[in-house]
């Protein structure tokens, strides 16, 4: 079994990792303690590159992953993007706001977006990638499924939405699920 640090606080993402990876020899180590790491950088490979340093210094093993990711609306500048996770204090309430900001807009073509960084020990990137997966907003939530605005996107591929899909049905077709394809792949020969 190959040991990578996986740079997160998001026990969804962790799961939804683990699935997308299972037929993979890979085990996924959380870092220790609480991670908040600062993220400070104005977009989704720079601020992945933020968790992964923070995260490989105190690492146990030779690499580290980490996934920034978010939700880009056409109409709203691409907002929430980056600010993702820091819309509004809770799921909910950041569903709302989105919902509220929509209010009129004919355009509701919308993508989520996933990067990920793997760097070595030292913080060095080894490879990056960035995905996407297109669709578009919602009128109202729908679906049990996912996390954080995943009942309010319809993803295009699917005529579904994506709160709507179950977890193996996400773990094939999400922004994630393309970059950690991508990660596993080259992992193939560079590990
Ligand atoms: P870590 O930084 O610890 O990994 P985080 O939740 O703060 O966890 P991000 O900074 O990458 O992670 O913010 C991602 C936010 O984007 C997340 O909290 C959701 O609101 C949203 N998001 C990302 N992927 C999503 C998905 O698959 N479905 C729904 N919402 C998603």
């Amino acid at each position: 079994m190959y040991q990578i640090t996986l740079a997160t606080s998001n026990k969804h993402k962790v799961d939804e990792i683990n699935l997308i990876a299972k037929d993979f020899d890979i085990e996924f180590v959380l870092p220790d303690g609480d991670f908040n790491p600062v993220e400070d950088s104005d977009n989704f490979i720079g601020n992945a590159y933020c968790k992964a340093k923070s995260a490989a210094l105190n690492a146990k093993t030779k690499l580290t992953l980490a996934d920034d990711s978010g939700l880009c609306v056409e109409a709203l500048d691409n907002a929430p993007g980056i600010y993702s996770a820091r819309y509004a204090p809770t799921p909910k309430e950041r569903i709302e706001k989105l919902l509220f900001n929509m209010k009129g807009k004919e355009n509701r073509k919308a993508k989520f977006v996933c990067a990920m960084v793997v760097v070595n020990n030292k913080g060095e990137i080894l490879y990056k990638i960035e995905q996407t997966c297109d669709g578009s907003i919602m009128y109202e939530p729908k679906g049990e499924g996912g996390f954080g605005y995943d009942p309010i996107f319809y993803v295009q591929s699917e005529n579904k939405g994506m709160a709507e899909l179950t977890s193996l049905e996400k773990s094939k077709v999400s922004h994630r699920a393309k970059a950690l394809n991508c990660v596993l792949n080259w992992l193939k020969d560079n590990k």
